[in-house]
Protein backbone atom coordinates (compact mmCIF):
# COMPACT_ATOMS: atom_id res chain seq x y z
CA UNK A 1 0.00 0.00 0.00
CA UNK A 2 1.25 3.41 -0.95
CA UNK A 3 1.50 5.73 2.28
CA UNK A 4 2.83 8.55 0.63
CA UNK A 5 0.09 11.31 0.67
CA UNK A 6 -0.40 13.54 -2.47
CA UNK A 7 0.57 17.10 -1.92
CA UNK A 8 -2.38 19.36 -2.91
CA UNK A 9 -2.26 20.85 -5.98
CA UNK A 10 -0.69 24.64 -6.34
CA UNK A 11 -3.63 25.81 -8.67
CA UNK A 12 -7.22 24.45 -8.80
CA UNK A 13 -8.02 27.26 -11.37
CA UNK A 14 -7.95 25.36 -14.76
CA UNK A 15 -10.36 23.04 -14.17
CA UNK A 16 -13.56 23.52 -14.35
CA UNK A 17 -14.89 20.87 -12.04
CA UNK A 18 -18.68 19.13 -13.68
CA UNK A 19 -21.89 19.83 -11.51
CA UNK A 20 -20.19 21.50 -8.52
CA UNK A 21 -20.10 24.39 -6.72
CA UNK A 22 -16.84 25.58 -8.21
CA UNK A 23 -16.31 29.02 -6.19
CA UNK A 24 -16.96 27.22 -2.53
CA UNK A 25 -14.94 23.87 -3.17
CA UNK A 26 -11.94 25.86 -4.37
CA UNK A 27 -12.26 27.98 -1.28
CA UNK A 28 -11.73 24.94 0.99
CA UNK A 29 -11.02 21.93 -1.28
CA UNK A 30 -11.67 18.31 0.03
CA UNK A 31 -9.13 16.16 -2.36
CA UNK A 32 -8.64 12.06 -2.69
CA UNK A 33 -5.69 11.10 -3.20
CA UNK A 34 -6.10 7.47 -3.28
CA UNK A 35 -8.34 4.21 -2.74
CA UNK A 36 -7.90 0.56 -1.92
CA UNK A 37 -11.24 -1.97 -0.86
CA UNK A 38 -14.01 -0.11 0.54
CA UNK A 39 -11.32 3.03 1.71
CA UNK A 40 -10.42 6.18 0.41
CA UNK A 41 -7.66 8.46 1.75
CA UNK A 42 -7.68 12.28 1.74
CA UNK A 43 -4.38 14.13 0.62
CA UNK A 44 -3.53 14.50 3.87
CA UNK A 45 -4.15 10.43 4.39
CA UNK A 46 -7.15 10.17 6.32
CA UNK A 47 -9.44 7.22 5.61
CA UNK A 48 -12.12 7.94 4.25
CA UNK A 49 -14.96 5.08 4.03
CA UNK A 50 -16.37 4.98 0.66
CA UNK A 51 -20.30 4.94 1.49
CA UNK A 52 -21.10 6.01 -2.38
CA UNK A 53 -18.41 3.10 -4.29
CA UNK A 54 -17.08 6.57 -6.11
CA UNK A 55 -20.43 7.43 -7.79
CA UNK A 56 -22.77 4.44 -7.82
CA UNK A 57 -19.39 2.69 -10.03
CA UNK A 58 -17.19 1.03 -7.82
CA UNK A 59 -19.25 -1.84 -6.83
CA UNK A 60 -16.37 -4.39 -6.46
CA UNK A 61 -14.11 -2.22 -4.65
CA UNK A 62 -11.37 0.10 -5.42
CA UNK A 63 -8.08 -0.95 -6.78
CA UNK A 64 -9.21 -4.32 -7.29
CA UNK A 65 -5.56 -5.91 -8.68
CA UNK A 66 -7.39 -8.43 -11.39
CA UNK A 67 -8.97 -5.69 -13.24
CA UNK A 68 -5.53 -3.36 -12.79
CA UNK A 69 -3.27 -5.79 -14.26
CA UNK A 70 -6.23 -7.01 -17.30
CA UNK A 71 -5.98 -2.95 -18.21
CA UNK A 72 -2.44 -2.93 -17.94
CA UNK A 73 -1.76 -6.07 -20.03
CA UNK A 74 -4.18 -4.76 -22.78
CA UNK A 75 -2.09 -1.71 -22.64
CA UNK A 76 0.90 -3.52 -23.63
CA UNK A 77 -0.40 -5.72 -25.98
CA UNK A 78 -2.31 -2.71 -28.19
CA UNK A 79 -3.07 0.49 -26.78
CA UNK A 80 -6.24 1.20 -29.22
CA UNK A 81 -7.22 0.27 -32.49
CA UNK A 82 -10.92 1.72 -34.69
CA UNK A 83 -14.02 -0.22 -34.25
CA UNK A 84 -14.95 1.73 -37.38
CA UNK A 85 -15.23 -1.04 -40.32
CA UNK A 86 -12.70 -3.08 -38.42
CA UNK A 87 -12.69 -4.91 -35.02
CA UNK A 88 -10.50 -5.91 -32.21
CA UNK A 89 -10.81 -9.48 -30.88
CA UNK A 90 -11.15 -8.13 -26.75
CA UNK A 91 -13.86 -6.02 -28.08
CA UNK A 92 -16.55 -8.93 -29.29
CA UNK A 93 -15.07 -11.11 -26.40
CA UNK A 94 -16.24 -8.50 -23.86
CA UNK A 95 -19.85 -8.01 -25.77
CA UNK A 96 -19.96 -11.99 -25.81
CA UNK A 97 -19.15 -11.81 -22.01
CA UNK A 98 -21.62 -9.17 -21.33
CA UNK A 99 -24.04 -10.76 -23.18
CA UNK A 100 -23.96 -13.85 -20.29
CA UNK A 101 -24.80 -11.78 -18.04
CA UNK A 102 -28.21 -9.75 -19.65
CA UNK A 103 -31.11 -10.46 -18.80
CA UNK A 104 -32.92 -13.44 -21.18
CA UNK A 105 -33.65 -11.70 -24.76
CA UNK A 106 -31.16 -8.96 -24.59
CA UNK A 107 -28.43 -10.29 -26.56
CA UNK A 108 -26.52 -7.26 -28.57
CA UNK A 109 -24.70 -4.87 -26.91
CA UNK A 110 -23.51 -1.29 -28.76
CA UNK A 111 -20.35 0.13 -26.82
CA UNK A 112 -20.40 3.37 -25.95
CA UNK A 113 -18.22 5.41 -22.90
CA UNK A 114 -20.32 7.10 -20.04
CA UNK A 115 -24.21 6.72 -19.48
CA UNK A 116 -25.30 9.94 -20.51
CA UNK A 117 -24.00 8.65 -24.12
CA UNK A 118 -25.85 5.04 -23.76
CA UNK A 119 -28.67 7.33 -23.19
CA UNK A 120 -28.54 8.81 -26.36
CA UNK A 121 -27.25 5.69 -27.86
CA UNK A 122 -30.54 4.20 -27.04
CA UNK A 123 -32.93 6.60 -27.96
CA UNK A 124 -31.00 6.69 -31.75
CA UNK A 125 -31.52 2.60 -31.72
CA UNK A 126 -35.42 3.68 -31.14
CA UNK A 127 -36.36 5.74 -33.61
CA UNK A 128 -34.09 4.05 -36.04
CA UNK A 129 -35.85 0.36 -34.87
CA UNK A 130 -39.22 2.03 -35.89
CA UNK A 131 -37.97 3.89 -38.88
CA UNK A 132 -36.42 0.74 -39.91
CA UNK A 133 -39.75 -0.59 -39.69
CA UNK A 134 -42.04 1.83 -41.91
CA UNK A 135 -42.91 3.06 -38.59
CA UNK A 136 -41.72 6.55 -39.24
CA UNK A 137 -44.34 8.43 -37.49
CA UNK A 138 -42.68 7.11 -34.11
CA UNK A 139 -40.58 9.83 -33.06
CA UNK A 140 -42.16 10.93 -29.61
CA UNK A 141 -40.06 10.34 -26.48
CA UNK A 142 -41.08 9.74 -23.01
CA UNK A 143 -39.50 10.07 -19.88
CA UNK A 144 -40.10 10.75 -16.07
CA UNK A 145 -40.47 13.25 -14.02
CA UNK A 146 -37.37 12.78 -11.94
CA UNK A 147 -35.54 10.71 -14.08
CA UNK A 148 -31.68 11.16 -14.61
CA UNK A 149 -30.17 10.01 -18.08
CA UNK A 150 -27.04 11.76 -17.96
CA UNK A 151 -26.24 14.98 -20.04
CA UNK A 152 -26.07 14.72 -23.80
CA UNK A 153 -29.22 16.13 -25.70
CA UNK A 154 -31.62 13.22 -25.94
CA UNK A 155 -30.67 12.29 -22.03
CA UNK A 156 -31.27 15.59 -20.72
CA UNK A 157 -34.64 16.14 -22.77
CA UNK A 158 -36.23 13.04 -21.86
CA UNK A 159 -34.87 13.60 -18.02
CA UNK A 160 -37.10 15.27 -15.78
CA UNK A 161 -34.64 17.34 -13.71
CA UNK A 162 -35.33 20.75 -14.21
CA UNK A 163 -32.26 22.52 -13.29
CA UNK A 164 -30.52 20.33 -15.61
CA UNK A 165 -32.73 21.37 -18.33
CA UNK A 166 -33.57 24.50 -17.59
CA UNK A 167 -30.03 25.97 -17.92
CA UNK A 168 -30.11 25.11 -21.51
CA UNK A 169 -33.23 26.00 -23.19
CA UNK A 170 -32.93 24.29 -26.30
CA UNK A 171 -34.65 20.71 -25.59
CA UNK A 172 -35.32 18.05 -28.25
CA UNK A 173 -38.85 18.61 -29.18
CA UNK A 174 -41.51 15.28 -29.27
CA UNK A 175 -40.49 14.65 -25.67
CA UNK A 176 -42.93 14.15 -22.66
CA UNK A 177 -43.12 12.80 -19.17
CA UNK A 178 -44.62 10.66 -17.01
CA UNK A 179 -45.33 12.10 -13.57
CA UNK A 180 -42.63 10.85 -10.90
CA UNK A 181 -43.44 8.26 -8.29
CA UNK A 182 -42.22 9.69 -4.79
CA UNK A 183 -44.67 10.17 -2.47
CA UNK A 184 -43.67 10.52 1.49
CA UNK A 185 -47.18 11.16 2.35
CA UNK A 186 -48.75 7.72 1.18
CA UNK A 187 -44.49 5.82 1.08
CA UNK A 188 -42.31 7.01 3.98
CA UNK A 189 -40.21 4.28 5.38
CA UNK A 190 -41.89 1.52 3.13
CA UNK A 191 -39.85 -1.42 3.67
CA UNK A 192 -38.96 -2.83 0.09
CA UNK A 193 -41.09 -1.41 -2.90
CA UNK A 194 -43.98 0.39 -1.76
CA UNK A 195 -47.53 -0.23 -2.00
CA UNK A 196 -48.89 2.61 -3.21
CA UNK A 197 -48.55 4.18 -6.48
CA UNK A 198 -48.79 1.44 -9.53
CA UNK A 199 -51.33 3.54 -10.73
CA UNK A 200 -49.10 6.05 -11.81
CA UNK A 201 -48.60 3.88 -14.79
CA UNK A 202 -51.59 4.60 -16.26
CA UNK A 203 -50.12 8.26 -17.06
CA UNK A 204 -48.73 6.70 -19.91
CA UNK A 205 -52.32 5.19 -21.42
CA UNK A 206 -53.35 8.93 -20.81
CA UNK A 207 -50.34 10.15 -22.60
CA UNK A 208 -51.01 7.30 -25.53
CA UNK A 209 -54.56 9.19 -25.80
CA UNK A 210 -53.35 12.79 -25.61
CA UNK A 211 -50.53 12.13 -28.56
CA UNK A 212 -51.37 8.50 -30.23
CA UNK A 213 -49.35 5.29 -29.97
CA UNK A 214 -48.28 5.55 -33.87
CA UNK A 215 -46.21 9.03 -32.41
CA UNK A 216 -44.49 7.26 -29.92
CA UNK A 217 -41.28 5.61 -29.91
CA UNK A 218 -40.15 4.97 -26.52
CA UNK A 219 -40.65 4.95 -23.17
CA UNK A 220 -37.17 5.73 -20.86
CA UNK A 221 -37.34 4.74 -16.64
CA UNK A 222 -35.12 3.69 -14.32
CA UNK A 223 -35.98 0.78 -12.74
CA UNK A 224 -35.10 2.49 -9.51
CA UNK A 225 -34.56 6.20 -9.83
CA UNK A 226 -30.72 6.70 -8.39
CA UNK A 227 -29.86 10.24 -8.28
CA UNK A 228 -32.64 12.22 -7.33
CA UNK A 229 -33.00 10.33 -4.47
CA UNK A 230 -33.23 6.46 -4.52
CA UNK A 231 -36.88 6.17 -5.97
CA UNK A 232 -37.92 2.73 -5.76
CA UNK A 233 -41.11 1.54 -8.13
CA UNK A 234 -44.15 0.82 -6.38
CA UNK A 235 -45.23 -2.77 -6.25
CA UNK A 236 -46.54 -3.44 -9.80
CA UNK A 237 -45.51 -0.08 -11.73
CA UNK A 238 -42.79 -1.80 -13.69
CA UNK A 239 -44.90 -4.60 -15.18
CA UNK A 240 -48.11 -2.08 -15.94
CA UNK A 241 -45.22 0.42 -17.78
CA UNK A 242 -44.33 -2.96 -19.60
CA UNK A 243 -47.81 -3.73 -20.72
CA UNK A 244 -48.93 -0.24 -21.99
CA UNK A 245 -45.79 -0.35 -24.26
CA UNK A 246 -46.20 -4.10 -25.21
CA UNK A 247 -49.99 -3.26 -26.25
CA UNK A 248 -49.29 0.27 -28.45
CA UNK A 249 -45.72 -1.22 -29.69
CA UNK A 250 -43.96 1.14 -28.03
CA UNK A 251 -40.25 0.12 -26.76
CA UNK A 252 -39.49 0.29 -22.80
CA UNK A 253 -35.75 1.47 -21.90
CA UNK A 254 -34.68 0.74 -18.87
CA UNK A 255 -31.74 2.87 -17.81
CA UNK A 256 -29.10 0.30 -15.95
CA UNK A 257 -26.33 2.66 -15.12
CA UNK A 258 -26.73 2.55 -11.72
CA UNK A 259 -28.63 -0.45 -10.82
CA UNK A 260 -27.43 -3.03 -12.97
CA UNK A 261 -23.71 -5.34 -11.88
CA UNK A 262 -25.16 -6.00 -8.59
CA UNK A 263 -26.31 -2.98 -7.24
CA UNK A 264 -30.15 -4.72 -6.37
CA UNK A 265 -28.59 -7.68 -5.40
CA UNK A 266 -29.00 -9.42 -9.21
CA UNK A 267 -27.04 -8.76 -12.36
CA UNK A 268 -29.35 -6.01 -13.43
CA UNK A 269 -32.79 -4.37 -12.21
CA UNK A 270 -34.77 -6.00 -14.94
CA UNK A 271 -34.13 -9.19 -12.88
CA UNK A 272 -34.89 -8.37 -9.53
CA UNK A 273 -38.22 -6.57 -10.59
CA UNK A 274 -39.05 -9.14 -13.06
CA UNK A 275 -39.57 -6.79 -15.62
CA UNK A 276 -37.24 -6.88 -18.93
CA UNK A 277 -37.30 -3.93 -21.41
CA UNK A 278 -36.64 -4.23 -25.35
CA UNK A 279 -33.64 -1.87 -24.55
CA UNK A 280 -31.49 -1.15 -21.47
CA UNK A 281 -28.35 1.12 -21.02
CA UNK A 282 -25.65 0.40 -18.86
CA UNK A 283 -21.88 1.89 -17.13
CA UNK A 284 -20.19 2.68 -14.33
CA UNK A 285 -19.81 -0.76 -12.99
CA UNK A 286 -19.47 -2.44 -16.19
CA UNK A 287 -15.69 -2.35 -15.74
CA UNK A 288 -15.87 -1.18 -12.04
CA UNK A 289 -15.06 2.41 -13.08
CA UNK A 290 -11.66 2.13 -14.06
CA UNK A 291 -11.79 2.57 -17.81
CA UNK A 292 -14.81 4.85 -18.71
CA UNK A 293 -17.20 2.87 -20.90
CA UNK A 294 -20.85 2.36 -21.24
CA UNK A 295 -22.88 -0.22 -22.99
CA UNK A 296 -26.35 -0.67 -24.82
CA UNK A 297 -27.91 -3.85 -24.83
CA UNK A 298 -31.21 -4.22 -27.35
CA UNK A 299 -33.47 -7.25 -27.93
CA UNK A 300 -32.16 -9.40 -31.08
CA UNK A 301 -35.70 -8.21 -33.08
CA UNK A 302 -34.43 -4.81 -32.86
CA UNK A 303 -30.93 -5.29 -34.19
CA UNK A 304 -32.06 -7.57 -36.99
CA UNK A 305 -35.23 -4.74 -37.89
CA UNK A 306 -31.77 -2.28 -38.15
CA UNK A 307 -29.01 -4.12 -39.83
CA UNK A 308 -31.12 -6.49 -41.78
CA UNK A 309 -33.83 -3.86 -43.11
CA UNK A 310 -30.69 -1.46 -44.16
CA UNK A 311 -29.15 -1.51 -47.54
CA UNK A 312 -25.87 -2.77 -47.79
CA UNK A 313 -23.44 -0.73 -45.93
CA UNK A 314 -23.79 0.77 -43.32
CA UNK A 315 -26.69 0.22 -40.55
CA UNK A 316 -26.63 2.67 -38.11
CA UNK A 317 -25.04 5.95 -38.63
CA UNK A 318 -23.71 6.00 -34.74
CA UNK A 319 -20.60 5.21 -32.84
CA UNK A 320 -18.19 6.71 -31.47
CA UNK A 321 -13.64 6.60 -31.75
CA UNK A 322 -13.56 4.47 -28.41
CA UNK A 323 -16.44 2.18 -28.36
CA UNK A 324 -15.30 -1.31 -27.30
CA UNK A 325 -11.88 0.77 -26.41
CA UNK A 326 -9.09 -2.06 -26.14
CA UNK A 327 -8.32 -0.94 -22.09
CA UNK A 328 -12.29 -0.66 -21.41
CA UNK A 329 -13.04 -4.27 -23.02
CA UNK A 330 -10.04 -5.75 -21.23
CA UNK A 331 -11.22 -4.12 -17.78
CA UNK A 332 -15.05 -4.89 -18.04
CA UNK A 333 -14.14 -8.78 -18.70
CA UNK A 334 -12.07 -8.32 -15.71
CA UNK A 335 -14.93 -7.03 -13.92
CA UNK A 336 -17.42 -9.19 -14.68
CA UNK A 337 -15.17 -12.20 -13.77
CA UNK A 338 -14.50 -10.98 -10.53
CA UNK A 339 -18.28 -10.78 -10.32
CA UNK A 340 -18.87 -14.23 -11.11
CA UNK A 341 -15.84 -15.19 -9.06
CA UNK A 342 -16.93 -13.58 -6.07
CA UNK A 343 -20.71 -14.16 -6.76
CA UNK A 344 -20.89 -10.15 -6.04
CA UNK A 345 -24.79 -9.71 -6.87
CA UNK A 346 -25.23 -12.22 -4.31
CA UNK A 347 -23.01 -10.90 -1.74
CA UNK A 348 -24.92 -7.54 -2.29
CA UNK A 349 -28.58 -9.10 -1.88
CA UNK A 350 -26.89 -11.21 1.59
CA UNK A 351 -26.01 -7.72 2.89
CA UNK A 352 -29.52 -6.00 2.01
CA UNK A 353 -31.29 -7.30 5.01
CA UNK A 354 -28.88 -5.81 7.50
CA UNK A 355 -28.26 -2.57 5.28
CA UNK A 356 -32.00 -2.34 4.91
CA UNK A 357 -32.65 -2.44 8.90
CA UNK A 358 -29.27 -0.31 9.70
CA UNK A 359 -30.62 2.89 7.90
CA UNK A 360 -34.24 2.35 8.56
CA UNK A 361 -32.80 2.05 12.38
CA UNK A 362 -32.48 6.17 11.74
CA UNK A 363 -35.71 6.57 11.52
CA UNK A 364 -36.36 8.68 14.73
CA UNK A 365 -33.42 10.44 13.98
CA UNK A 366 -33.81 14.39 14.59
CA UNK A 367 -35.13 15.58 10.96
CA UNK A 368 -34.74 12.41 9.10
CA UNK A 369 -38.69 12.48 7.26
CA UNK A 370 -38.23 9.10 4.84
CA UNK A 371 -35.50 6.26 4.52
CA UNK A 372 -35.47 4.48 1.19
CA UNK A 373 -33.82 1.59 0.32
CA UNK A 374 -33.38 -1.22 -2.11
CA UNK A 375 -30.81 -3.75 -2.94
CA UNK A 376 -27.35 -1.57 -1.67
CA UNK A 377 -29.03 1.79 -1.98
CA UNK A 378 -30.44 3.95 0.53
CA UNK A 379 -31.61 7.34 0.62
CA UNK A 380 -32.39 9.43 3.30
CA UNK A 381 -34.58 12.46 3.33
CA UNK A 382 -34.26 14.92 5.65
CA UNK A 383 -36.47 17.90 6.68
CA UNK A 384 -34.52 20.74 4.59
CA UNK A 385 -33.65 24.28 6.57
CA UNK A 386 -36.75 26.58 6.34
CA UNK A 387 -35.93 28.92 3.44
CA UNK A 388 -32.45 26.87 2.52
CA UNK A 389 -33.30 23.66 0.71
CA UNK A 390 -30.16 21.60 0.22
CA UNK A 391 -28.51 23.20 2.97
CA UNK A 392 -29.10 20.18 5.74
CA UNK A 393 -28.06 17.83 3.42
CA UNK A 394 -24.52 19.89 2.19
CA UNK A 395 -23.90 19.87 5.61
CA UNK A 396 -24.30 16.75 6.75
CA UNK A 397 -22.18 15.54 3.59
CA UNK A 398 -19.14 17.85 4.89
CA UNK A 399 -19.22 16.59 8.20
CA UNK A 400 -19.32 12.90 7.14
CA UNK A 401 -16.32 13.26 5.27
CA UNK A 402 -14.58 15.23 7.59
CA UNK A 403 -15.38 12.33 9.99
CA UNK A 404 -14.61 9.61 7.54
CA UNK A 405 -17.36 8.81 5.41
CA UNK A 406 -18.24 9.88 1.82
CA UNK A 407 -21.79 10.18 0.99
CA UNK A 408 -23.57 11.70 -1.98
CA UNK A 409 -26.55 14.49 -1.46
CA UNK A 410 -29.17 15.04 -3.48
CA UNK A 411 -31.86 17.97 -3.00
CA UNK A 412 -32.49 17.22 0.94
CA UNK A 413 -31.60 13.28 0.44
CA UNK A 414 -28.21 11.49 1.71
CA UNK A 415 -27.56 8.60 -0.40
CA UNK A 416 -26.00 5.92 0.58
CA UNK A 417 -24.86 2.98 -2.45
CA UNK A 418 -21.52 1.14 -0.80
CA UNK A 419 -19.03 -1.26 -2.51
CA UNK A 420 -21.32 -4.70 -2.99
CA UNK A 421 -18.19 -6.07 -0.36
CA UNK A 422 -19.34 -3.95 2.19
CA UNK A 423 -19.03 -6.20 5.48
CA UNK A 424 -21.30 -5.64 8.47
CA UNK A 425 -19.24 -3.65 10.28
CA UNK A 426 -18.57 -1.20 7.72
CA UNK A 427 -22.33 -0.76 7.24
CA UNK A 428 -22.28 -0.21 11.04
CA UNK A 429 -19.26 2.56 11.03
CA UNK A 430 -21.30 4.02 7.67
CA UNK A 431 -24.70 4.67 9.56
CA UNK A 432 -23.67 5.57 12.71
CA UNK A 433 -21.05 8.68 11.26
CA UNK A 434 -24.11 9.55 9.57
CA UNK A 435 -26.32 9.90 12.50
CA UNK A 436 -24.00 11.55 14.63
CA UNK A 437 -23.75 13.82 11.43
CA UNK A 438 -27.18 13.99 10.85
CA UNK A 439 -27.51 15.01 14.96
CA UNK A 440 -25.18 17.46 14.93
CA UNK A 441 -26.69 19.46 12.07
CA UNK A 442 -30.15 19.38 14.04
CA UNK A 443 -29.83 22.75 15.38
N1 LIG B 1 -28.15 7.41 -16.35
C1 LIG B 1 -28.25 7.27 -15.02
C2 LIG B 1 -29.38 6.50 -14.44
C3 LIG B 1 -27.26 7.82 -14.21
O1 LIG B 1 -27.36 7.71 -12.89
C4 LIG B 1 -26.17 8.65 -16.20
C5 LIG B 1 -27.17 8.08 -16.94
C6 LIG B 1 -25.08 9.39 -16.89
O2 LIG B 1 -23.90 8.73 -16.81
P1 LIG B 1 -22.51 9.49 -17.11
O3 LIG B 1 -21.53 8.35 -17.13
O4 LIG B 1 -22.64 10.14 -18.42
O5 LIG B 1 -22.31 10.45 -15.99
C7 LIG B 1 -26.20 8.52 -14.80
C8 LIG B 1 -25.11 9.16 -13.98
C9 LIG B 1 -25.36 11.40 -8.34
C10 LIG B 1 -24.74 11.21 -9.68
O6 LIG B 1 -24.99 12.28 -7.63
C11 LIG B 1 -25.29 10.29 -10.53
C12 LIG B 1 -24.74 10.14 -11.80
C13 LIG B 1 -23.63 10.87 -12.18
C14 LIG B 1 -23.08 11.78 -11.31
C15 LIG B 1 -23.63 11.97 -10.04
O7 LIG B 1 -26.25 10.67 -7.96
N2 LIG B 1 -25.35 9.24 -12.62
Amino acid sequence: MNEISTPRPNNLDAFWMPFSANRSFKAAPRLLARAEGVFYYSNDNREILDGTAGLWCCNAGHGRREIVEAIQRQAAVMDFAPTFQLGHPIAFQAASRLAENLPEGLDRVFWTNSGSESADTALKIALAYHRARGDSSRVRLIGRERGYHGVGFGGMSVGGIGPNRKQFGALLPYVDHLPHTHSIEHNAFSRGQPKWGAHLAEHLEALVTLHGAETIAAVMVEPVAGSTGVLVPPQGYLQRLREICTKHGILLIYDEVITGFGRLGANFGAERLGVVPDIMTMAKGLTNAAVPMGAVAVADRIYHAIVDGAPEGIELFHGYTYSGHPLAAAASIATLDLHRAEDLPGRSAALEPYFAAAVLGLEGTANVIDVRTFGLVAGIELAPRPGKPTDRAVRVFNRCFDTGLLVRTTGDTVVLSPPLIFEHAHVDRAVETLQVAIRAEAA
